[in-house]
């Protein structure tokens, strides 16, 4: 053990440590341990089951990928589905489009949602206070059982923010779950899902194209590098019937333009470019 340092066990084989400057918050929910502390580099890191969920540092590159990517790239998002997500960082990025009607964003544990309120503002920055947002407190796996019909519809981007397949998350990458995710996406839909760091966590992203494949007319992953996921770019799965991927850089930049988001991360070329695979993570596929 390292005294003053949270040292996060995720991989078999590699650790990473944070120092901790102060630490918040450590309690356990009904569903996992959580704590936060406060790193000079970081700001505040938010930890479930002592594996990083997010930090007030790099938290924009992981929201702004996963969201504004599909989003800009379906071109006429109305309705989002967020699963997890409890810290509302996704819920805000996501909100910021003005052509996003409504949110349903389903978190399975109301101790993430309250608890991010108060020790990690920045991260829903109001989004929890949004009117377009429907906040439901359910297992994801569960709620994805639903038929569209009592849901208002179907959705048009499905955004995956889970934990990693350990705990709580693992029911997220099941074949049952995206076969499911997929039945409630609209035409021409977009499902994005977390899949972890290749380098490291390989079989994860394996095992989740090969639902997508079975799925999808259009399946890959796409990247992006977060500096406390560590060992490389994290890759986020996409899947989808439409021709979302194709959408060119002249017409995603004058969407982006149109949208008048303010990004730190995202730009259309780094969107394009998120799509080019090394070819250690297409051999993973
Ligand atoms: N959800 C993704 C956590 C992934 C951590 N995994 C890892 N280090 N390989 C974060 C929730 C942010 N809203």
């Amino acid at each position: 053990t390292m005294p003053g340092w949270a040292v996060e066990t995720l991989h078999e084989d590699y650790a990473q440590a944070l120092r901790i400057a102060t630490l918040l918050y450590d309690s356990e929910t009904e569903h996992q341990r959580l704590r936060v502390f406060r790193n000079p580099t970081f700001g505040r890191i938010l930890t479930l089951d002592d594996v990083v969920q997010t930090t007030e540092g790099d938290e924009f590159i992981y929201h702004e990928m996963m969201s504004h990517v599909p989003i800009l790239a379906h071109g006429a998002a109305r309705r989002v589905l967020i699963i997890g997500g409890g810290d509302g960082g996704m819920a805000r990025e996501t909100l910021r489009h003005a052509s996003v009607e409504h949110v349903t964003m389903v978190e399975i544990d109301a101790g993430v949602v309250e608890f991010s309120k108060t020790y990690l503002p920045s991260l829903s920055a109001g989004a929890f206070d949004d009117p377009r947002l429907n906040l439901v407190i359910a297992d994801g796996a569960e709620f994805v059982r639903r038929d569209r019909e009592s849901l208002g519809g179907g959705f048009d981007v499905i955004i995956v923010d889970s934990t990693d397949p350990i705990g709580p998350g693992e029911v997220l990458f099941t074949d049952t779950f995206y076969g499911r995710a997929k039945a409630l996406l609209n035409e021409g839909g977009i499902l994005v899902t977390q899949n972890g760091v290749p380098f490291m966590q390989g079989p994860e992203l394996t095992n989740t194209m090969r639902a997508f494949k079975a799925l999808f007319r259009d399946w890959t992953c796409y990247l992006a590098t977060i500096p406390t996921y560590a060992g490389g770019p994290m890759a986020m799965g996409w899947g989808t019937d439409g021709d979302a991927r194709n959408v060119g850089l002249d017409e995603l930049t004058a969407r982006f333009e149109r949208a008048g988001l303010e990004t730190r991360y995202y730009t259309p070329e780094v969107h394009k470019a998120a799509f080019a695979l090394p070819r250690y993570v297409q051999s993973l596929m």
